[in-house]
């Protein structure tokens, strides 16, 4: 199933001369009627809650077809909402499919059956820009990275009809250039109540900490960008005009929001004043300054995702999370328990480090804590990460859909494979048992945080290590 990346990543596209945005505007007003892209979210074939249930606004394929919009006829489908893709694709001239390796088969299988029919096909996201050699064998073109940055060259070769393997910007385009994303491509769906209430936006991308089993490093460098406030800013009053109501619930889909500290900090007091509530991934490293939290706090938080992933320092070391300090877990926690903020703590384990015993610390501090939202992954090396190059020869298998991080990937070197899975089980089950959950949640705002520890509740009852094989 791997394959190894070709050089034509690195291959230069035309001189940019041969591309301008003037040009683009010429070529998309002589279309006699405008060219038809249908845009799909695949759903995964994952046998776990991923893609079951509601499920959040895809906007990586929304602000795609924000900016094909502007010259092109959209037809946007989620297969998550139970949308049905066409075995015809006769009423499209592209079809463009957003992937993570989670669905990749499946984007892939419709690419196939679109480039049978003539079509071109367009394959983006993380899993085709990571394995872009493997991705174009099932589309015509595949975009490394954000659309927005290539935009103008692939916009115009799909004109001209002359298309490219791969689409790679020489460099990444400021984020104030990104349109304001149109929801209306994924809300005008007749099934867009399976969608989570919660709206997701952007202020950010990248992330500087270059954690080895993450594909944003490899994805944008250690970059970091941000949107002017003001975009930001009006967008959430967009959303409140658009919904009448000032009390919002934004999602943030940021790599990680606080890395440039003052710009966070004048987000935060800024939204306070919107009397909007919020979520986002955060790294901790800056929240054992009490302040923030109580900004944070005040602004609307509700809840934050921090990536614990691990109680031994050798774990955080080996996967160069610098961000995490173990000494200082508890006060972050704390700092945001105070201000009424919830957390939503990811753990990993099957790391060669991790033993027994490991859980037990694991499930101490998440109770001890009272984590209101802990989430538990088995440790999974994705494609074109330092990681995956890594335990390459030690992975069992390459089915992307079964790359859900809910998965059994490698044997750990102090564990045996069943052991893992037999502790795994066994915290879920006793993290989210009845009274655990009471232990954990007793007290805290009745919101849709219950409801998530409830869910899992239910779902961890039915575990089995099974599930993960
Ligand atoms: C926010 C987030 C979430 C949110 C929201 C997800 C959602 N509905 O979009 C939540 C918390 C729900 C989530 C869940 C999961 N996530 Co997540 N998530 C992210 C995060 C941090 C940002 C994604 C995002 O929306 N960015 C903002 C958008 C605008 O940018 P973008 O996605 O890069 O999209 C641009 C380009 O990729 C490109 N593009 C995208 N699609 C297409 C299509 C075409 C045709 C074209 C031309 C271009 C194009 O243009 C877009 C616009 O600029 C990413 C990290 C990352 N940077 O990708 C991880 C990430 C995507 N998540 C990851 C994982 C593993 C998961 C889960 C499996 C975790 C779990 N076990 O639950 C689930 C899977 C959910 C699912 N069904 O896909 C991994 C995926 C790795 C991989 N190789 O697949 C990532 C990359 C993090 C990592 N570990 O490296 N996630
Ligand atoms: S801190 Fe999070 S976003 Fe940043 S590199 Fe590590 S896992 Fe990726």
């Amino acid at each position: 199933m791997q394959t190894l990346q070709s050089e034509t990543l690195n291959s230069p596209l035309d001189s940019a001369s041969d591309y301008s945005e003037q040009l683009l505007d010429q070529l998309a007003a002589q279309q006699k009627s405008r060219k038809k892209w249908l845009l799909i979210q695949p759903i995964s074939n994952t046998s776990m809650m991923v893609d079951s249930g509601s499920v959040s606004m895809p906007l990586n394929l929304i602000m795609v077809a924000t900016l094909v919009g502007k010259l092109f006829e959209v037809t946007f489908i989620d297969e998550r909402l139970g949308e049905k893709v066409p075995e015809d694709f006769s009423g499209y001239d592209v079809v463009a499919i957003t992937s993570r390796t989670l669905n990749a088969s499946q984007a892939y299988r419709i690419g196939d059956s679109a480039l049978r029919q003539g079509k071109t096909v367009i394959l983006g996201g993380v899993h085709p820009t990571m394995l872009h050699d493997e991705a174009s064998l099932h589309c015509t073109s595949v975009v490394y990275g954000e659309i927005e940055s290539i935009w103008t060259e692939l916009a115009t070769d799909v004109l001209k009809g002359t298309m490219r393997s791969v689409y790679r910007a020489k460099e990444l385009k400021p984020m104030s250039a990104m349109h304001r994303p149109d929801f209306s491509y994924a809300l005008s769906s007749k099934s867009a109540k399976k969608y989570s209430s919660l709206i997701p936006i952007l202020a950010t991308k990248g992330c500087p900490v270059g954690c080895n089993f993450c594909t944003t490093p490899t994805i944008y460098g250690k970059n970091y960008r941000y949107r002017e406030l003001d975009l930001v800013l009006d967008e959430m009053r967009y959303h409140q005009q658009r919904l009448g109501k000032e009390k919002i619930n934004f999602s943030f889909m940021d790599d990680n929001i606080s890395f440039r500290p003052k710009y966070f900090m004048t987000l935060l007091e800024e939204m306070a004043k919107l009397g909007v509530h919020w979520n986002a991934n955060i790294s901790m490293n800056f929240l054992d300054k009490p302040e923030v939290a109580e900004l944070a706090g005040r602004s609307g938080c509700d809840l934050l995702s921090i990536g614990f992933e691990s109680l031994n320092p050798e774990t955080l070391k080996s996967v160069q999370k610098g961000s995490n300090r173990l000494g200082s877990y508890e006060t972050v926690v704390s700092n945001l328990h105070k201000n009424g903020i919830a957390i939503q703590g990811y753990f990993m384990f099957g790391f060669d480090n991790d033993t027994e015993e490991s859980f037990q610390l694991t499930y101490d501090f998440i109770m001890k804590n009272r984590i209101e939202f802990p989430v538990f992954s088995l440790v999974t090396p994705f494609p074109g990460t330092p990681y995956f190059d890594e335990m390459k020869p030690r992975i069992r298998h390459f089915d992307w859909d079964k790359y859900d991080t809910y998965h059994y990937m490698f044997e750990p070197s102090k564990m045996t494979g069943e052991k893992l899975l037999e502790n795994f089980v066994k915290l879920q089950k006793e993290v989210y048992k009845g009274r655990s959950i009471l232990q954990r949640m007793k007290g805290k705002p009745l919101n849709w945080v219950w409801f998530v520890n409830y869910a899992m509740n239910r779902f961890t009852n039915k575990l089995s290590t099974e599930y993960y094989y």
